[in-house]
């Protein structure tokens, strides 16, 4: 005979099959990542004016000088950015710019994760990186509103140019975890939620940003190209970069840049066969 379970146990599976689906859904939601190649951009087209500032974020890059996020108003202004390995903030509520800055000596362009924290109320603001650093500092003026009309920028600062931002290079890395006053700007970007723009990122990180010597390159569309900086010349030897040709993957034309940056060579080989370089 069919014994009937005790309903209390169903329901105990059912809520830990729901927890479990939350806790799932809660860390996919934490999990969030977004690769920039050098001219992709995030904007959430914001207005608002507000007393306080939370912003937080997680990025890793090897760039020394690139932007990370700007909040954008008619004077007003928050841009935290990389320069020359430090994170800087410029933050202006219509009295003048303040700038904080990282820690001298921490060094953040390593491509390692770091995690930034900007916490302001009205004058008072700390930023806090790592979790363990935090630097505090007073902003100037009587109104304390951060007035914002041209929404946020993630990663470049995409069609808005102000003079005030002077040159920024754009983000090329990963940026997780973005939280612009409790938006979530990554899922926002995703969905396409209020507007937001998300122009050439992929989503996730890129295992690009982990290439090392041996990592095989492919070249995935027409005029696909590969730019090799000059090195600083310590003897009279000619300079040949080592780009492991045979194992690459190539959409013709294939171009050869040299050093110098002059075109070596243009190669139209069948797409089937790999290119065989030539021995020097
Ligand atoms: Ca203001």
């Amino acid at each position: 005979m069919h014994r009937k379970r005790p309903t209390f146990l169903t329901d105990m599976g059912l809520l830990m099959f729901l927890a479990v689906t939350a806790s799932l859904l809660g860390y996919c939601q934490t999990d969030e990542k977004v690769s920039f190649y050098g001219a992709s951009y995030i904007h959430l087209p914001v207005q608002e004016a507000k007393g306080a500032t939370d912003i937080s974020f997680r990025f890793r890059t090897h760039l020394a000088d690139a932007m990370l996020l700007l909040a954008a108003g008619k004077t007003d202004y928050c841009l935290i950015k990389l320069e020359a390995g430090r994170l800087k903030v410029h933050i202006n509520l219509g009295a003048g710019e303040n700038e904080m800055a990282s820690a001298r000596g921490l060094t953040l362009n390593d491509l390692s994760w770091h995690e930034v924290n900007l916490t302001r109320r009205e004058a008072n603001i700390s930023l806090q990186i790592d979790v363990i650093h935090t630097t505090r500092s007073q902003l100037p003026g009587r109104f304390f509103e951060l007035n914002i009309h041209y929404g946020v920028f993630i990663g470049g600062q995409g069609d808005f140019n102000e003079l005030f931002l002077g040159h920024t290079d754009y983000l090329r890395g990963c940026m997780a975890d973005i939280i612009y006053n409790g938006a979530k700007v990554i899922e926002y970007a995703r969905s396409r939620k209020g507007q937001s723009e998300a122009t050439a990122v992929t989503w996730g990180c890129s295992p690009e940003f982990d290439a090392t010597k041996s990592t095989e390159v492919s070249f995935v569309e027409d005029g696909a190209f590969v730019a090799i900086p000059r090195p600083i010349p310590r003897s009279g030897s000619r300079y040949i970069p080592k780009v492991p040709l045979s194992a690459v993957m190539y959409t013709p034309p294939f171009i050869i840049v040299a050093p110098n940056g002059t075109v070596e060579n243009v190669i139209k080989p069948s797409r089937t066969q790999p290119y065989q370089p030539h021995h020097r």
